[in-house]
């Protein structure tokens, strides 16, 4: 009796370990040394957001923009006296949402000091934000460290907007371990947000043939106005929703990297299922995301939690 329940203790041990795992994530990490953190992001998240709509789109891709380059570590806040951080970078250039993300750092740093990473900040805010634009809730894991390394080379791990599907299997899925629905599906998160003309100009310049023809008309016009001039991703591009898989069904994808997913044949069915079906986007996006905000996470005692998130400790 008793070897039975040493060793199902030991089994228990076992398997808190591995849940763990090497990376130390877990949900509710702050709860006993600053409770009140998500509720803290959240507040501030509403505030801004009430204020500015436009900001959700921001801070999603602030998350997505972090975890892809040297992992989900703030690597993107940091800022360089001479213009050689990750944010100087063309590939960030309109990135938006860094004063949220610093109004929440303070408050966190004068609730709970020291005790509370950027990186988990900036997770905390794209959930936040997701969920405020009509998006999927889900709960995510926290006790993510800060890096030190921000280098504007490091941005060539972001993907440009001219990618083809099979291009972006190799990014998302042989590279980063996505499934196929969850490239579509974190490919969705341009259901909020916009894009500007530049990143679309390789499809005017050429007169994309997978495009409608009205709409790159229309895109034309608008963007003879100037390349810094913007574009909804789709018509309802402050309400995360299904809208934007319908938008590629009718060509209507804005990057050449969205309408793709449509023409290819290994992607379109999946397209087709989420314009129909928006839980399962839902789902799949959530499943992606969780994937997404745990991409090379630093090990043990790795990294810091950085004190103000423009600058290393
Ligand atoms: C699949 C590969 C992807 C490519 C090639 C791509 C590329 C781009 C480009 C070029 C823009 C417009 C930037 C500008 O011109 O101002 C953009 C915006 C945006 N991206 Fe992506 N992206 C990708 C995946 C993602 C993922 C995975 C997410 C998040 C889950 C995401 C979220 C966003 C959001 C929300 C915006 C709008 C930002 C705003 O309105 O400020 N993107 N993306
Ligand atoms: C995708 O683009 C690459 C160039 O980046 C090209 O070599 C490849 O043939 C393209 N694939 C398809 C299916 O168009
Ligand atoms: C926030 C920020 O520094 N963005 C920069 C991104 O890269 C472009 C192009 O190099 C800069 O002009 C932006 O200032």
């Amino acid at each position: 009796m008793e070897a039975k329940r040493i060793a199902s203790l030991f089994l228990l041990l076992l398997i808190g370990m591995q849940m763990r795992g090497s990376n130390a994530l877990s949900m509710n990490y702050y709860g006993m040394n600053c409770p009140f953190v998500e509720m803290i992001v959240r507040n501030v998240v509403n505030q801004a957001l009430q204020k500015d709509p436009t900001l959700a789109a921001g801070l999603l891709r602030l998350h997505f923009h972090d975890c892809f380059v040297q992992g989900c570590d703030a690597s993107i806040l940091l800022d360089a006296t001479d213009g050689t951080s990750e944010k100087d970078s063309p590939a960030n250039g309109s990135v938006r949402g860094y004063e949220v993300i610093d109004q929440i750092k303070q408050l966190l740093e004068a609730r709970c000091p020291g005790t509370v990473s950027c990186a988990d900040v900036v997770a905390l805010a794209a959930r936040d934000a997701v969920f405020w634009a009509g998006g999927p809730y889900y709960g995510i894991m926290t006790g993510r460290r800060d890096g030190t390394r921000s280098r504007i080379e490091d941005t060539r791990a972001l993907p440009p907007p001219t990618l083809n599907t099979t291009d972006l299997i190799d990014v998302f899925v042989n590279k980063r371990g996505f499934s196929v629905p969850e490239l579509v599906a974190l490919s969705g998160g341009h259901t909020i947000g916009s894009a500007r003309c530049q990143s679309l100009k390789n499809r005017l310049d050429n007169a994309d043939p997978t495009a409608e023809p009205n709409f790159l008309q229309a895109l034309s016009r608008t963007c003879s106005a100037g390349d810094k001039t913007t574009v909804p991703f789709d018509r309802t591009s402050t309400t995360f929703d299904n809208n934007y898989f319908r938008a590629l069904q009718n060509s209507q994808g804005v990057l050449t990297s969205d309408q793709t997913l449509y023409n290819s044949p290994q992607t379109r069915m999946i397209v087709d299922a989420y314009a129909m079906n928006q839980a399962m986007f839902f789902y799949n996006f959530q499943q992606g995301m969780l994937k997404m905000g745990q991409l090379d996470l630093k090990e043990g005692n790795q990294g810091e939690i950085r004190l103000n998130c423009h600058k290393v400790n």
